[in-house]
């Protein structure tokens, strides 16, 4: 039988699963190094912990490794059901949350190295983390594409740690009894974007496409596919980051300025940047509940041992 330790939590609603011990260790010294070793000769691990029947569509690994810088608290792998995230927001704020119920992490600032650069968090007195993400920009902006079924729409593109579609023009309703429409709204969109072949920087794949709406109370709702045809229940850290990117260029948001993003599940992340060069700083803060505490089981003569795949 092998055993894998996790902590689970979520964040706004969404999910992180934090695997502690039970993964294979992974040669190279980056956390990109480690990412692609995890991807090319372990990757059934990620499987046995994302898919059915221990994990769901919806949730999101994080490995707890050893940072490769010398001044960080850890580095850290994300991934879901289909494959890897450069960064993960609200996997980070699990991550931190996590880290200070197994008693590892105490209230302050924490250097942690990621797959796409090193970030901080800061654990609050009260629970809340602030992410101080990787830095953020806009590619393109009001980008046209034709969505097969639905007609045009036109997208900003921009990194949040992640790749981004943001489009505003897309005349759906930003509400949860709605999500069967948005998601394939959504998955279409993303569908047309490679056909189309319209990718970020150097040809990075855009798997995250981001609805935004009005919102009662906060200055503004989205809907975030995330790459495994999931919908994002919070709303999205590596997102906000890419929708402050937007702000900043198109000048609706100041330096400093505090921008509400609710999510399609009315959770909130608090979020401001500051100007680095041409790109932002961006920081995201939100707050993670801890949900499990435990050790997933592995046997062998299981068909499912390593999740159901298509
Ligand atoms: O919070 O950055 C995020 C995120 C990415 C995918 C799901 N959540």
């Amino acid at each position: 039988m092998k055993r894998i330790r996790v902590i689970d939590s979520h964040t706004a609603g969404e999910p992180t699963r934090l695997v502690m011990e039970g993964f294979p260790l992974l040669p190279g010294t980056t956390m990109a190094e480690k990412r692609d070793a995890l991807r090319t000769s372990h990757d059934q691990w990620r499987r046995a912990c994302m898919l059915e029947p221990r994990g769901h569509d919806v949730l999101v690994g994080a490995l707890y490794c050893a940072p490769e810088s010398p001044d960080a608290t850890c580095g850290v792998i994300f991934f879901n059901n289909t494959g890897y995230l450069g960064m993960c927001g609200h996997g980070t704020i699990g991550l931190v949350a996590s880290l200070h119920h197994l008693g590892l992490i105490s209230s302050g600032d924490h250097k942690i190295d990621t797959p796409v650069g090193p970030i901080s968090a800061t654990l609050h007195d009260d629970g809340a983390v602030t992410v101080r993400n990787v830095p953020a920009y806009r590619y393109r902006q009001q980008v046209p594409l034709e969505v097969p079924g639905f007609g045009r729409v036109h997208g900003d593109i921009a990194w949040g740690g992640n790749w981004f579609f943001l489009i505003s023009d897309h005349g759906q309703s930003l509400t949860l009894d709605n999500v069967e429409v948005l998601t394939n709204f959504t998955w279409a969109v993303r569908q047309a974007l490679e056909a189309a072949a319209i990718t970020g920087e150097d040809g990075g794949l855009i798997d995250h496409i981001e609805l935004f709406a009005d919102d009662a109370v906060a200055d503004s709702r989205n809907f975030v596919l995330c790459p495994g045809k999931a919908y994002d229940r919070s709303p999205c850290g590596t997102g906000t980051s890419a929708k402050l990117a937007c702000l900043a260029a198109d000048g609706k948001l100041a330096p400093g300025a505090t921008w509400v993003q609710a999510s399609i599940c009315d959770s909130q992340f608090e979020g401001y940047y500051e100007w680095e060069g041409d790109r932002i700083r961006p920081y995201i803060k939100g707050r993670a509940y801890l949900s499990a505490d435990t050790t997933l089981l592995i046997d062998e003569q299981d068909p499912f041992a390593w999740g159901i795949t298509a």
